[in-house]
């Protein structure tokens, strides 16, 4: 392949340099290539970059256009655009050590005049990150659809009332796994950007999810059909841009899947500030979904205590993580998934040096988190503590009642004749806060 001028020529590799470096383009904590228990950090953490904001985000919002004017996004061919950028963002994993990457299929290839014209642009990019990939080894963590963009998805794509819609929101799809498949995808990620109401007024609910439930089994089927092995996640968010959305938290997602014997197919892409607007903590949802082993893969951001909003920042609170990373290293992992930087830069942000600037930020984060978790786990003082909590299920009539042989007469008798009034005893919440305090403290 053809070497082409660098596109950000005064950012070297970012280098470990260790926790006391004062060097601002340097990692203090993540370093690829340290082995834990056998395998490098890259390897537990598989980072990845979240193409639509690093590469596609111009820091536009609803009161002003974009501030963020990169260099290579210049000339008129939009394809041959797109190939640039495409090159500029492989040269931007490798120098930031990301080992994948996530797209959805029209950040990397605009649009045509129709939908067959448009898998054609489509398929020469795909051509092109293929090579890129093959040439840096940078892999795909998981492709998706846009199905929120285009007006056509105003009301929807599976859930529109429009089978039209339905229809080409499919024929989209189609097109999105053949190509997930073509660049080696480990994942499929379904947002459901627009799958929601903005009122009942003009909805039939019922209606409504029954199709997006069908939409999914269509999905899996032809995934089978084509042997695409990667795993389907759902990826709920409760609001923004519709009013209510149908994935609304990963609670009503599992109803949804089990609802419509979806289950075996699919597992969690949690977000962070997709938490956080449902109200829950980011760990809540990661329990959540490994309490129903469905715990897939994690959007790393943040959002803003005072903003209501989606902001997708880049997440340095290290308190937080560590707390999802025990929930995550407590469930096994997340096996074929990752952690994704779907977190943009704030619109002044405006040099290419932000860029490096915000990962560095978060991978650090992550990897002092992954580091602390696993020390919280090795000395297992909270394990303990919540395995105490419990110790009265673990024998006698705890057990007996676990296991389901005591009825609620065998229990009004227990109390009657034997064991009286329960004896109230501390949750110990403080002593937990400062032992969790200790660790991050140091
Ligand atoms: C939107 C969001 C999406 C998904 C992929 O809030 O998080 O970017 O991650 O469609
Ligand atoms: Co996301």
């Amino acid at each position: 392949m053809k070497k082409s001028r660098p596109h950000f020529p005064k950012i070297r590799r970012i280098a470990y340099e260790g926790p006391s470096s004062v060097n601002p383009l340097a990692f203090r904590h993540y370093n690829p290539t340290e082995v834990i228990d056998g395998r490098s950090l890259k390897d537990h953490l598989r980072f990845s970059v979240a193409y639509w904001h690093a590469f596609r985000g111009t820091g536009g919002d609803p009161f002003g256009p974009g501030t963020i004017v990169r260099p290579w996004e210049q000339g008129r061919d939009p394809v041959s655009i797109a190939k640039v950028r495409l090159d500029a963002a492989f040269e931007f994993f490798q120098k930031i050590e990301s080992p994948f990457w996530c797209f959805h299929d029209r950040d990397i290839a605009p649009e045509g005049r129709s939908l067959a014209q448009t898998n054609r642009q489509l398929d020469q990019i795909v051509a092109h990150a293929k090579e890129l990939q093959r040439a840096t080894g940078v892999k795909l963590l998981w492709g998706t659809a846009n199905l929120f963009s285009h007006p056509r998805y105003m009301c929807g794509a599976a859930t529109n009332p429009d089978a039209h819609v339905f229809a080409y929101a499919a024929a989209q799809v189609k097109k999105a796994l053949d190509v997930t498949k073509a660049l080696g995808g480990e994942n499929y990620v379904f947002w459901g950007g627009r799958e929601g109401y903005e009122t009942l007024l003009n909805t039939n609910l019922k209606r409504e999810q029954a199709h997006l439930a069908t939409f999914l089994h269509l999905a899996v089927d032809y995934a089978k059909s084509i042997g695409f092995k990667g795993q389907f996640l759902i990826e709920p968010k409760p609001r923004e841009p519709t009013k209510h959305q149908y994935d609304f938290d990963v609670a009503a997602g599992i109803a949804f899947l089990r609802t419509h014997g979806l289950e075996k197919h699919f597992k969690f892409n949690i977000e962070t500030n997709h938490a956080t607007l449902a109200g829950h903590s980011f760990q809540h949802e990661i329990e959540v979904a490994a309490a129903a082993g469905m715990l897939g893969s994690i959007d790393a951001n943040t959002g803003d205590l005072l903003l209501g909003w989606d902001t997708d920042q880049f997440n340095t609170d290290v308190r937080e993580l560590t707390l999802a990373m025990t929930s995550i290293l407590r469930a096994g992992g997340l096996g074929t998934g990752g952690f994704n930087f779907d977190a943009k830069l704030r619109r002044p942000s405006t040099d290419l040096e932000d860029l490096f600037h915000a990962h560095i930020g978060g991978m650090d984060a992550y990897a002092l988190a992954f580091k602390l978790a696993r020390r919280i786990l090795a000395e297992g003082k909270f394990e303990q503590f919540v395995a105490a909590r419990y110790a009265s299920y673990d024998t006698g009539y705890g057990r007996d009642l676990e296991k389901g042989r005591l009825g609620f007469r065998d229990l009004n008798k227990l109390v009657l004749t034997k064991l009286g009034e329960p004896r109230p005893r501390s949750g110990k919440q403080e002593y937990l806060e400062n032992l969790l305090a200790s660790y991050l403290n140091g």
